[in-house]
C-alpha cells in the first residue's frame, strides 16, 4: 500500500497541527492542550485513513488465503515489517516480531529466553528507573528460578550511576534489562556503554525503547543490543502494536511463546515442529489493521524528519524548563544532562493529582502519579509527580497557557 503523508517539506508547525484532528477539539470549553505524549501520542489523519482504508477495502486474514484481499492484507502487513526493520536499522526482517506492546515484548523475552536460560543463582540487572513492565516480569522469573534481581542506582539528577553499574556486573549477570529513556524523568541513558560492558561480562541485553523510539535515532545493529522493545502507539501509530527486535541467532534458539495457528510447521499429536522466524513468535491472527496503519505513522515521522522533530521538542523542553524554574516551590524531578521532552515536577505542599485536576479544567492534559515507576518515586521519597511531555505538534504558546494555568492552580491550592 502506498501512503503519502501530505506533510509540507520543512518544519511548519501550523501544517503539522492540521494533520491531527483531535487538536481541534475542546476540553471543558477550552482548546485541548495535550501534554501527555509520553503515555501515548495523538494520531495524524493518514494513520486514521490507513485504518479505515484497511477495513473498507482489504480486510482479510493474512498468511493463509490465496484470494486477492488476503494477498493485499498480507503484503501490507509484511511491508510494515520491512518499514520497521528500516526504522530501527535491523539487519534482517525476521528479527522484527509483532506483539501488542512493549509490555508483551518484554514478557515474551522473560517467558521464553528467560525460562530457557536463567538458572538458580544467576543474576538479572535492571535499574531504579524502570517502568513496572521492565521490573515485574523479571521478578516473576527470578522467583521461579531462584535467581537474583539486582538494581543499578539512580543519582539525585536522575541519571544512572555508571560506577555502581560497573561494580554490579559480573560473570553471574546473565541479563541486563534497562530503559533507553525514562518515562518519568526524561533521562537518556548511555545504552551503548551499558551494552558494551554487559557483553564483556557475557550477559545478554534488553533495551526498553518505549520512550526512545519516537525521539532518538534507533540503530539496533550499531547499538548492538540483543533485544529492543517498543510500542507504536507512542510513535503516532495505533494502540495494540508492539515490536520486539531480537538478534536472529538468539531468537532462533529461543523456545516459542504462545502456541497456536501460524507459529507451526507441522502438528502431530506426538510432535509439533515450529515455523521459522518471525512467525514462530506470532501465534494466531495478529492485529492486522493496526499493524498496517503503522506504516503510515512511519511515513509521517520520516516526512517530518527525526532531526526536525528533535530540534522542535528540545526547544519546547528548554523553554518549559526555564519557565517552570521561575515558579516558587516548584521542583523539577530529573535534571539529567541528556533528556528528551519530558518534565516531571512537584510543588511544595500540593498533591500532584490536585494540580492535574485543575489543569484539566483548563483543557490541559498532563499525567500525574507514579507513572508506573513506583521504585523510582520511592528513590526520590515522593508519591508521584506532575508530568508534562511534549510532542512535535506542541507549541511555546501552549506552554505559556500551561504555566499561567499552573500558577493559578498553585495559588488556589496553597
Ligand atoms: N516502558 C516504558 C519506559 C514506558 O514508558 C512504557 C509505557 C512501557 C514500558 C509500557 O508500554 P506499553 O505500551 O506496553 O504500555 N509508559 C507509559 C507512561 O509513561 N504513561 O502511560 C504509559
Amino acid at each position: 500500500m502506498n501512503v503519502t503523508s501530505g506533510i509540507e517539506s520543512g518544519f511548519d508547525i501550523k501544517d503539522i497541527r492540521q494533520h491531527f484532528p483531535i487538536l481541534q477539539r475542546q476540553v471543558k470549553g477550552k482548546p485541548l492542550i495535550y501534554f501527555d505524549n509520553a503515555a501515548t501520542s495523538q494520531k495524524p489523519q493518514i494513520v486514521l485513513d490507513a485504518l479505515s482504508n484497511y477495513y473498507g477495502h482489504y480486510n482479510a486474514n493474512i498468511h493463509r488465503g490465496i484470494h486477492t484481499l488476503a494477498e493485499e492484507a498480507t503484503a501490507a502487513f509484511e511491508e510494515t515489517r520491512d518499514a520497521i526493520r528500516d526504522f530501527i536499522h535491523a539487519g534482517h526482517r525476521e528479527e522484527i516480531i509483532f506483539t501488542k506492546g512493549t509490555t508483551e515484548s518484554i514478557n515474551l523475552v522473560a517467558y521464553t529466553w528467560g525460562r530457557a536460560n536463567i538458572q538458580d543463582g544467576d543474576e538479572i540487572l535492571i535499574s531504579n528507573m524502570e517502568h513496572h513492565s521492565n521490573i515485574v516480569p523479571w521478578q516473576i522469573l527470578c522467583k521461579e528460578k531462584n535467581a537474583l534481581l539486582k538494581i543499578i542506582p539512580v543519582n539525585d539528577e536522575g541519571e544512572l550511576d555508571m560506577e555502581a553499574y560497573k561494580k554490579l556486573i559480573s560473570h553471574k549477570t546473565k541479563l541486563v534489562s534497562v530503559v533507553h529513556v525514562s518515562n518519568a524523568l526524561g533521562t537518556i541513558n548511555p545504552v551503548k556503554d551499558i551494552i558494551r560492558l554487559a557483553h564483556q561480562a557475557g550477559a545478554v541485553v534488553l533495551i526498553d525503547g518505549a520512550q526512545s523510539a519516537v525521539h532518538l535515532d534507533i540503530d539496533v545493529a550499531e547499538m548492538d543490543c540483543d533485544f529492543f522493545a517498543f510500542s507504536m502507539h507512542k510513535l503516532f501509530g495505533p494502540t495494540g502494536v508492539g515490536i520486539l527486535y531480537g538478534k536472529k541467532d538468539i531468537l532462533e534458539n529461543m523456545p516459542p511463546f504462545m502456541g497456536g495457528g501460524e507459529m507451526i510447521k507441522e502438528v502431530h499429536f506426538d510432535k509439533t515442529t515450529y515455523a521459522s522466524l518471525p512467525y514462530k513468535f506470532e501465534a494466531g491472527t495478529p492485529n492486522i489493521a493496526d499493524v498496517n496503519a503503522c506504516k503510515a505513522a512511519l511515513v509521517f515521522i520520516d516526512k517530518i524528519g527525526k532531526e526536525n522533530l528533535r530540534q522542535h521538542e528540545n526547544e519546547l523542553l528548554a523553554y518549559a524548563t526555564r519557565e517552570l524554574k521561575k515558579i516558587d516551590g516548584l521542583h523539577i524531578i530529573g535534571n539529567a544532562k541528556h533528556k528528551v521532552s519530558v518534565i516531571s515536577f512537584i510543588v511544595d505542599k500540593i498533591h500532584p493529582q490536585d494540580l492535574g485536576i485543575l489543569l484539566d479544567n483548563s483543557g490541559i492534559a498532563v499525567r500525574t502519579g507514579h507513572h508506573c515507576t513506583q521504585p523510582l518515586m520511592q528513590r526520590f521519597g515522593i508519591p508521584g509527580t506532575v508530568r508534562a511531555s511534549f510532542s512535535v505538534y506542541n507549541t511555546t504558546e501552549e506552554i505559556d497557557t500551561f504555566v499561567l494555568a499552573l500558577k493559578k492552580a498553585i495559588k488556589m491550592l496553597a
